[in-house]
């Protein structure tokens, strides 16, 4: 936690800069880099600092020549309702009248007049920098601030990021002041905005019949904050920007390939040095302007699978016989492949069990919370899941990190939830390039993982919002056929390793789902339609899902929602709907009927635990009671059920 006491307040040298990059980290942080660049590398120089440049966004381990230090802790804050902070350059003066509040946390479940507050609200804190870091190049990184922050260090300011749930940075180098304390400012608003993705129904156009309080057009709280930590990095001058790794097999030799970014075209030596096998292997490479990219053979590989998550290390060294930087790194060797209506993982058809999630904690909201993140995942195994689905948004680096060591088949899924197509060309056109921009960050984050098997670029598209009383509009389902061609031609040009679907409902529109190298459908038979009745839902499930076949050829469908609200305690003989025994009743006809189809690939119940919702007449204390886990992670009858069934089924 910095000290309130700030001796520089207000005296920094103010420039206001615009704004930059419309979504954008990479945009927003390199001009916001080189227009600080050209004020204050004055500044930098007289602190034997490195030029500013682009900041890397590589997750931040450390090594011998690497460093990092969490910002993390209690932060000082404050509700800016009429947007006058900046009017009044609190960047300089400091927060008015602050309370504390952790960080990494979402602000809603703190305070009472913050639960419902979607504005402006800042953050400040005070920081010392290292002494050891003297002469380094320091970067500022977010893991996530949900949905736009603005940053300012020392007054200076830095630039923004718009979206939630993705990583951005800033090189700091020699505007981090090396001898007096530092202050930090970040501004973050989360508006309901019609051209957000996320976006709101538009109560213009949109009839509802049925409205939540906060209005959302999804179905989860939208918590806001920074809800990622908040971490300094110091890294030499020279050092690895970017790092992409792609794994096959050659008979029983598996083969690495990597591919690097170093910063400022440097050229000179290096060498990637694999290690976690029997012995190191070491690959020589030359760096020819900033790029380098080397090939590494491992015979008798231990393929990563969820039966045997290997992780090997990389280091990626630069240099010679002195080290200039050495980027460390876990990886998995394995392949995955969509093939006829297989998904395989190292050449062996794989079935998905497991769940669409939500990052969701009471207090918490969706901060970072490791020791959930632990909870979870070992429920996930106790339940006998190998997969999940990072629905409706990325989730944190840790999360997948673990998931890696676990073992999980991770689909990771875009925030483009909910997206419709009855607004104005302009918004429509905005949507579209926040959510190419979430997309190319969140490849750009996650590329390296072995845990992704399948991007998923959206969550239940539909032509006009749910709840309203429109007809479809014209025209609105061509609209949505042009915009996933342009993110499935975007997403398969970013990655060419991995299959792309969206997550359709209702089985449709047909143009869109069609898309997907996998047909990914959500089906609430017995929930929202067959209310009550679960046979006939097992009957209409089964005529959902040859539908699905006969209109989508020979590609594998994975049913990647489906399930009833269970609140926890109530039981019913014979079952009815709230009660835990139609909830297990419910998923186990399913699970049955969907196992009887080959072409079916995955099965994953909505939802792992249940999670707070918006206020409605739809979920009894404002919580999705859908999950298989309550919210503090106590097993339903569901849980046990599933467990049975999943155990069953892995023989
Ligand atoms: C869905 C959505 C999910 C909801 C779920 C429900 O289809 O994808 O976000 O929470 O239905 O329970 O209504």
């Amino acid at each position: 936690m910095g000290d309130d006491t700030n001796p520089d307040r207000g005296d920094a040298a103010m420039t206001r800069r615009q704004a930059v990059g419309a979504f954008g980290l990479v945009a927003s942080s390199a001009a916001a880099a080189s227009a600080l660049a050209a004020s204050s590398n004055a500044q930098a120089a007289a602190q034997g600092a490195p030029a500013r440049g682009p900041a890397s966004l590589l997750y931040p381990h450390e090594s011998a020549t690497r460093a990092s230090r969490d910002l993390s802790g209690l932060w000082r804050f404050q509700l800016d309702p009429t947007d006058r902070g900046e009017q009044d350059r609190w960047f300089v003066g400091g927060l008015p009248t602050p309370r504390r509040i952790p960080v990494p946390c979402s602000w809603n479940d703190l305070f009472d007049d913050a639960r419902d507050y979607f504005g402006t609200a800042w953050y400040e804190t005070d920081f010392q920098l290292d002494p050891g870091w003297r002469g380094r190049r320091v970067c500022l990184r977010f893991g996530s601030a949900v949905y736009r922050a603005r940053v300012w260090l020392n007054g200076e300011y830095l630039g923004e990021h718009v979206g939630g749930h993705l990583p951005f940075a800033f090189d700091v180098s020699g505007l981090a002041r090396e001898r007096e304390p530092n202050r930090l400012t970040v501004s973050v608003e989360n508006k309901p905005q019609l051209d957000r993705v996320p976006s709101i129904p538009d109560p213009q156009t949109a009839r509802m019949y049925q409205v939540d309080y906060p209005q959302t057009a999804y179905d989860f709280f939208p918590y806001c904050g920074l809800h990622r930590p908040v971490v300094l990095v110091s890294t030499p001058d020279t050092h690895v920007q970017d790092v992409t790794v792609t794994t096959a097999f050659s008979g029983a030799t598996g083969v690495v390939d990597v591919a690097f970014a170093v910063n400022a075209n440097w050229s000179g030596p290096a060498k990637l040095i694999l290690t976690g096998g029997p012995r190191p292997i070491s690959v020589p490479v030359t760096v020819e302007n900033g790029r380098g990219a080397g090939r590494l053979r491992v015979d008798a590989v231990r393929a990563w699978s969820p039966q045997d998550p290997f992780l090997y290390r990389l280091n990626i060294r630069l240099g010679g016989e002195s080290v200039i930087d050495d980027y460390p790194m876990k990886i998995g060797v394995r392949t995955v492949e969509v093939r006829g209506s297989e998904i395989r993982l190292n050449g062996k058809p794989v079935f998905l069990t497991g769940f669409g999630k939500h990052e969701d904690f009471a207090i918490h909201g969706k901060g970072l919370d490791l020791p959930v993140l632990v909870r979870d995942f070992e429920l996930l195994k106790w339940i006998g899941a190998n997969s999940f689905r990072t629905s409706h948004y990325p989730y944190s680096e840790e999360a997948l990190m673990l998931a890696d060591e676990y073992g999980f088949l991770v689909i990771a899924e875009t925030p483009g939830v909910s997206l419709v197509f009855m607004d104005a060309p302009p918004i429509i056109e905005a949507r579209y390039r926040q959510l190419e921009g979430a997309l190319t960050e969140l490849v750009h984050r996650d590329k390296n993982h072995p845990c992704v098997i399948l991007w998923s670029l959206a969550n239940e598209p539909i032509p006009k919002p749910f709840h309203t009383v429109n007809d479809i509009p014209p025209g609105a389902v061509e609209t949505g056929t042009k915009f996933f061609q342009r993110l499935f031609a975007h997403a398969r040009g970013l990655d060419q390793t991995r299959p792309v679907a969206l997550v359709s409902v209702q089985g449709g529109p047909a143009e869109w789902v069609g898309q997907g190298d996998v047909i990914c459908a959500n089906s609430y038979n017995g929930w929202y339609v067959v209310s009550g009745r679960i046979d006939e839902a097992a009957a209409t499930l089964e005529k959902e899902i040859t539908g699905l076949r006969a209109r989508h050829g020979d590609k594998p469908v994975i049913i990647t929602e489906f399930g009833a609200d269970a609140v926890a305690g109530i039981h019913a003989q014979p079952p009815e709907m709230w009660s835990e025994d139609y909830q297990a009743d419910l998923i186990e006809a399913y699970w049955r009927t969907l196992r009887r189809h080959p072409y079916v690939v995955g099965a994953h119940p909505w939802a792992f635990a249940d999670f707070k919702t918006a206020q409605s007449i739809m979920r009894v204390g404002s919580l999705n009671q859908k999950g298989v886990f309550t919210r503090d992670r106590r097993p339903k009858l569901a849980a046990t059920r599933l467990r049975s069934l999943w155990k069953a089924a892995q023989g």
